[in-house]
């Protein structure tokens, strides 16, 4: 354009073209006029070169797939608790059980009175208790929905209750003041502990999908007699010590025992007629066992890079 403008340099050229005679004034202009047109013929292509590459160019950039899902709010996917406990009421549906459910704000009578624990039993001190003022509780276990369902539905009975307890406790890596337990009772005739150990190692397989080692311990409940502990080899750290077992390489997971006389009592079933076995199963904890978990605080930090692996 330097060139080629009113006042461009072949403009000034043509101005000298005076000063020559008037046949070289003829050739010279001639000359003049063929070299502006070149150029400016030049310049054209080239500019449109250069228009249509900055088109693609940017059509390129701004290139939109209207196709393509609308970017939005990510999907959102069950808690793994929630996904364990589902997975399991599937499993004792299938074996005939009905699932029940109980008040997480319970009355003392059936978190602890119903169960065999009176008011001055040290066997209380055993769940630090949140108490409300009114005097009811936040239920520290869901043993109460035992009693709630015997007097609901009466014997015989196989039932389980999921849900989620509470207890004043110390929080660490395999503590929290909040979490998930399974409770689950069968009430029948003539009921062993020969039952209780089949039907125990026959669920934890079915959760687990392997072979896992499981030892029991006598263990105190005033709900059951005799009353068992059952541990599971901590499967985090494979036995050998981590801080989730305590370094013991065992994890309680699920205490059980046959059902105390004064339960069924409570209960309104006739215990001469009726006996039965119960089990505690800490949920969270077998989530922790299920996923190899090694903090249970992250279940409820709501913590999204955690909650996405599921
Ligand atoms: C009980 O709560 C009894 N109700 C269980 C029971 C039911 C015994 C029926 C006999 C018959 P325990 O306090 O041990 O027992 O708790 C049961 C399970 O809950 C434990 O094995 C453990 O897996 C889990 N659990 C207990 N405390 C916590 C806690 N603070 N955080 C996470 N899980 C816990």
């Amino acid at each position: 354009m330097e060139a080629l403008g009113r006042k461009g340099e072949l403009a000034q050229i043509s101005k000298e073209f005076s000063k020559l005679p008037p046949e070289e004034r003829a050739r010279l202009g001639k000359l003049l006029n063929d070299v502006k047109q070149t150029l400016e013929e030049n310049w054209s292509v080239r500019n449109g070169e250069m228009e249509s590459s900055a088109l693609n160019a940017r059509l390129e950039a701004e290139w939109v797939d209207l196709t393509a899902p609308a970017p939005g709010v990510r999907p959102g996917s069950l808690h793994p608790v929630t996904q364990v406990q589902r997975e399991l009421e599937e499993l004792f549906v299938s074996l005939g059980f009905t699932v029940l459910d109980g008040p997480e704000v319970e009355t003392e009578y059936y978190n602890f009175d119903a169960l065999n624990i009176p008011a001055d039993h040290p066997a209380r001190d055993m769940q630090d208790t949140f108490w409300l003022k009114d005097g009811r509780l936040l239920r520290t276990h869901t043993s109460p929905v035992q009693v709630r369902g015997l007097e609901k539905l009466g014997p015989p009975l196989k039932m389980i209750a999921p849900g989620r307890v509470f207890r004043n406790e110390e929080v660490d890596p395999s503590h929290e003041h909040t979490f998930y337990q399974l409770e689950g009772m069968i009430v029948d005739r003539d009921v062993s502990i020969a039952h209780m150990l089949y039907f125990m190692t026959t669920l934890l397989s079915a959760i687990f999908r392997r072979d896992v080692t499981v030892r029991l311990r006598p263990g105190f409940f005033p709900f059951v007699e005799p009353g068992f502990e059952l541990d599971i080899h901590c499967l985090i750290c494979g036995g050998a010590g981590c801080p989730v077992c305590k370094q013991s390489g065992w994890v309680e997971l699920m205490p059980c025992g046959l059902v105390h006389p004064a339960v069924l009592r409570f209960g309104g079933a006739d215990p001469e007629e009726w006996n039965g076995f119960a089990f505690g199963l800490g949920l969270t904890r077998l989530a922790m066992m299920r996923y190899g978990i090694d903090d249970i605080r992250l279940f409820t930090s709501g913590d999204l890079r955690f909650l996405r692996q599921f």
